[in-house]
């Protein structure tokens, strides 16, 4: 019995905790994204598979028993290889997902499918955008040069991909306090985010409602089905009704080392 752990998440690091202190035989995955991605209690593995079918003969090849999906919402394409490389492979398979954010009274949101559609809908007129959806879903906004932007990337690029833009450097999770000092600091008039769920990025929208900012809120991509828990305990839960023991795997590390 191995778990497989696909993560880059709040609820990945808290999952690889769970693990390690069940003593339950895990490998934690990260894409290679970030230059330093957190360390965490558990051995860790870097960098893609090379698609489903890679994925498919890591699974056979290390003799992973179950796979828990807790990447982030936005990251469609690994998850969709996840459930074509778990049925390949006969491996058990489920995700561990944060809920949407739904807005509340005082939020001024526009719902949108994608980053072209958040970039159509900001307004003819020059504003200050805070775009805090990362770097890797920029490029639309470049043709929308009136407006000026804010960045907010985990590593510092070489060039900065869009133009009137400044970026800050910065690993999240991110706090309410923060983010108004920022969006004042910058005269921010827009925030465009992707509705990640959870705790640590969600600073931002309490900062652009206390503000009164409208926000462009892009909502997730499609997933193929797949079985989904919210929590790490019930995750446990399923790894312990699959029959993977407790204790059977080496005692943790200390996160950070
Ligand atoms: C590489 C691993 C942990 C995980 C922490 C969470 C919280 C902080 C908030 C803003 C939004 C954004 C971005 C964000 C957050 C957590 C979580 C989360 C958003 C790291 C990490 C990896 C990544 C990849 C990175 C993306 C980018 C997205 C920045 C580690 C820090 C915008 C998503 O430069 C790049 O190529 C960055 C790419 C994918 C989205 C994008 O499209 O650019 N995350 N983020 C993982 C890997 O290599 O497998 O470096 O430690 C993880 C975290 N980022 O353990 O505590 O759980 O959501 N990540 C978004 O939500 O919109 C920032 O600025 O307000
Ligand atoms: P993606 O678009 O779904 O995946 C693109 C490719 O990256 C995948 O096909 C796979 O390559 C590789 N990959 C992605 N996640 C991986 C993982 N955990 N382990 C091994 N390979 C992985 O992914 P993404 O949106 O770029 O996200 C990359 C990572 O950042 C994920 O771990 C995700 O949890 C984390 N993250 C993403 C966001 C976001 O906004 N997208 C936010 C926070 C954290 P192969 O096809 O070669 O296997």
């Amino acid at each position: 019995m191995r778990i497989l752990l696909l993560g880059g998440t709040t609820e990945a690091s808290r999952m690889a905790r769970a693990l390690a202190d069940a003593r339950r035989p895990a490998i934690f995955s990260y894409a290679g994204r970030t230059e330093a991605p957190a360390a965490q209690p558990i051995p860790v593995r870097i960098g893609g598979f090379g698609g489903p079918e890679g994925m498919a003969a890591y699974l056979r090849d290390h003799a992973i028993s179950h796979v828990i999906d807790a990447t982030h919402p936005f990251a469609a394409r690994i998850s969709a290889n996840a459930v074509a490389a778990c049925r390949a492979a006969g491996t058990a398979l489920v995700a561990l997902e944060r809920p949407a954010w739904a807005p509340v009274p005082g939020d001024d949101w526009t719902r949108v499918p994608d980053a072209d559609a958040a970039a159509a809908a900001l307004p003819e007129t020059p504003a200050a955008v805070f775009l805090a959806i990362g770097r890797q879903s920029l490029q639309p906004f470049a043709a929308r040069d009136q407006h000026r932007y804010l960045l907010r990337l985990v590593d510092l690029p070489e060039a900065l991909p869009i133009p009137n833009a400044e970026a800050v450097i910065a690993r999240g999770p991110f706090t309410t306090e923060d983010d108004l000092a920022l969006m004042r600091a910058h005269g921010i008039t827009h925030v465009v985010a992707k509705n990640a769920g959870g705790s640590g990025a969600r600073a931002k929208l309490d900062a652009a409602r206390a503000l009164r900012l409208p926000v462009v809120m892009i909502d997730r991509p499609a997933i193929p089905a797949r079985p989904v828990l919210g929590t790490v305990e019930e995750v446990t839960r399923w790894l312990a009704h699959a029959g993977v023991p407790a204790g059977s795997g080496p005692a943790g590390t200390e996160r950070g080392e």
